[in-house]
């Protein structure tokens, strides 16, 4: 059955072949991003039950007409995807207030702005699917010239925890699910603050298809968490937690 799905950063990268595929298996969707020419041209490409609202995450009225919007057009919101997320180039020793503010900006306030403006209306209707999407570098540290990003993300990663935990006696229906995409083949690296010239993803990233294939498995299949990759990243988390030390030394040699 067709639901209706709100998807945040959906006018480039992962969120945009995300909108594609759901678009094509009939879902009805909003889709939100800052650049307003180019999202609504898109949405417009997707067909009649695709709609664009722009939108900047990081200010809450956006996010709480982004809701008011998809309850007008729809009447009501199957699962919301707070997708939408900036990384960082730079060390831990080198970041600076602003850069700190714009992590928890773009990666944090968005999603709890998303989940404060949406679960409400879940628990009015004792059911839907909240979707937050993190990384991978909130669980390890694969990547340290993303330090404000990865802890950013690792904050995300608590609040969604928390907010299943508080929900799941009283509202069995409503799911709380997070994301962890390892690299990906998106302009993330390019989109990314202080990005150096030329930026791009790592080699044998994986493809936004392949997480989208995941991300779509997880709205059809609610569960807690999803790695994009999980045949390889869940032996890395255990690796790594088993003990944190040894993890890090075999990522120096
Ligand atoms: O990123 P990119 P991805 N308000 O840069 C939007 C996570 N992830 O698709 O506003 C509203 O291609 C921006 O739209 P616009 C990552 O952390 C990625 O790869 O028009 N929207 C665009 O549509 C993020 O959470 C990798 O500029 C805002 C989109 O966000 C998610 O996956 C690895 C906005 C960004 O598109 C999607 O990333 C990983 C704002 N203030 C996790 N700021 C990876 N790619 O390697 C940005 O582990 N957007």
């Amino acid at each position: 059955m067709s639901k209706v799905i709100v998807i945040t950063g959906a006018s480039q990268g992962i969120g945009a072949v995300l909108a594609r595929q759901l678009a094509a298996r009939g879902d009805h969707l909003l889709l939100a991003a800052r650049s307003a020419k180019e999202l609504g041209q898109f949405a417009r490409q997707l067909g009649r039950d695709t709609f664009a609202f722009t939108t900047d995450v990081t200010r809450r009225q956006d996010v709480n007409r982004l809701r008011d919007e998809a309850l007008r057009t729809f009447d009501h919101v199957d699962v919301w995807i707070n997708n939408a997320g900036r990384g960082i180039t730079r060390n831990v020793l080198d970041l600076t207030d602003a850069d700190l503010d714009e992590m928890i900006a773009v990666n944090v306030k968005s999603a709890l702005y998303g989940m404060q403006a949406i679960v409400p209306h879940f628990m009015e209707r004792g059911q839907g699917h909240l979707i937050n999407v993190s990384s991978m570098l909130s669980r390890i540290p694969f990547a340290t010239f993303r330090s404000a990003y990865n802890a950013s993300k690792s904050a995300l990663n608590a609040l969604t925890a928390n907010l299943r935990m508080d929900l799941c006696a009283e509202y069995p229906n409503i799911h709380v699910s997070l994301v962890l995409p390892g690299a990906v083949s998106t302009s993330f690296a390019a989109n990314s603050l202080h990005a150096p010239e030329g930026a791009g993803p790592i080699p044998g990233a994986q493809t936004p298809e392949e997480v989208v294939a995941a991300m779509i498995d997880l709205i059809d299949n609610p569960r807690a968490e999803v790695y994009t990759n999980p045949d390889v990243q869940i032996e890395q988390v255990r690796r790594y937690y088993n003990d944190v030390g040894a993890f890090e030394e075999s990522m120096r040699r």
